[in-house]
């Protein structure tokens, strides 16, 4: 029987992307399901009714979520080309470093301080260079976090090899000094390079268009909305933004 391999996704979103790198990577065949977060689908929330979030693999009717989750079945599954050494303490440190990608980078660098203005802004840049430098040290003599080859910590982190310089343009704001984090910044052009990994980046315009729209503070979907009337403001708390921005990736 055929294998049936569905992965729910956006276009757009970090998450996502790794685990489409992953099935490829593997070359394994799936079909793409693009979910529009603002009215998620029945079967989204049949799959993922805990988090009711994006991205789900569904392979042969079963669903997995979360997506390092998703990364760890995925090389479970299909063996070939492995995202993780077969040493326990390497694989262990793969591990770490995929999950300190969401905990700490994602979090300090994304919400800390490219979607901050002014002096929360500022306050921001300090921890994100601090988990930069984490990075920098860990990839000392590497090319990529998994040695030779792309690994699942690469995977992880891979969203920082495309939507770091996305980031910095629309803001205006350099947090990666080439000559202050050499190893990452030669990391991100070899990741981002990569065969599978650069056949796959969302379109480079439309992502400019949605963060603007989302520094800005309007909803990305309403982003033509937000030309015809940039006056509209939808975020009325600090705590509303978060999930909000979350929402729309
Ligand atoms: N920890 C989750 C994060 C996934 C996530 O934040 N997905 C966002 C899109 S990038 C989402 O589906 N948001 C919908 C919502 O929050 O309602 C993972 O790694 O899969």
């Amino acid at each position: 029987m055929a294998e049936e391999v569905k992965v729910f996704r956006t276009w757009s979103s970090p998450y996502g992307l790794r685990v489409i790198w992953a099935l490829k990577l593997k070359g394994v065949e799936f079909e793409t399901i693009y979910e529009d977060l603002s009215n998620k689908s029945p079967s989204l929330l049949q799959y993922n009714p805990v988090y009711k979030k994006i991205p789900v693999l569904v392979h042969n009717g079963k669903a997995i979520c979360e997506s390092l989750v998703i990364l760890e079945y995925i090389e479970e599954t299909w063996k070939q080309t492995p995202l993780l050494p077969q040493d326990p303490h390497q694989k262990a440190n793969a591990r770490f470093w995929a999950k300190f990608g969401d905990d700490k980078v994602f979090q300090s660098v994304a919400w800390g301080v490219f979607l901050k203005e002014g002096k929360e802004q500022e306050e921001g840049i300090p921890a994100a260079l601090e988990n930069l430098k984490y990075l920098e040290d860990e990839l000392k003599g590497k090319k990529f976090f998994g040695g030779e080859t792309i690994g699942l910590a690469d995977l992880a982190l891979g969203w920082l090899a495309y939507y770091l310089d996305i980031f910095e343009e629309v803001t205006g704001l350099k947090l990666l000094d080439e000559e202050k984090f050499p190893s990452l910044a030669a990391w991100k052009q070899e990741f981002a390079n990569a065969p599978i990994i650069h056949e796959n980046w969302p379109d480079r315009d439309k992502l400019i268009d949605k963060f603007s729209a989302m520094s800005a503070g309007l909803s990305c979907y309403n982003l033509q909305e937000y030309k015809n009337n940039a006056e509209k403001k939808q975020i009325t708390s600090e705590s509303d933004s978060d999930s909000w921005y979350c929402s729309f990736l």
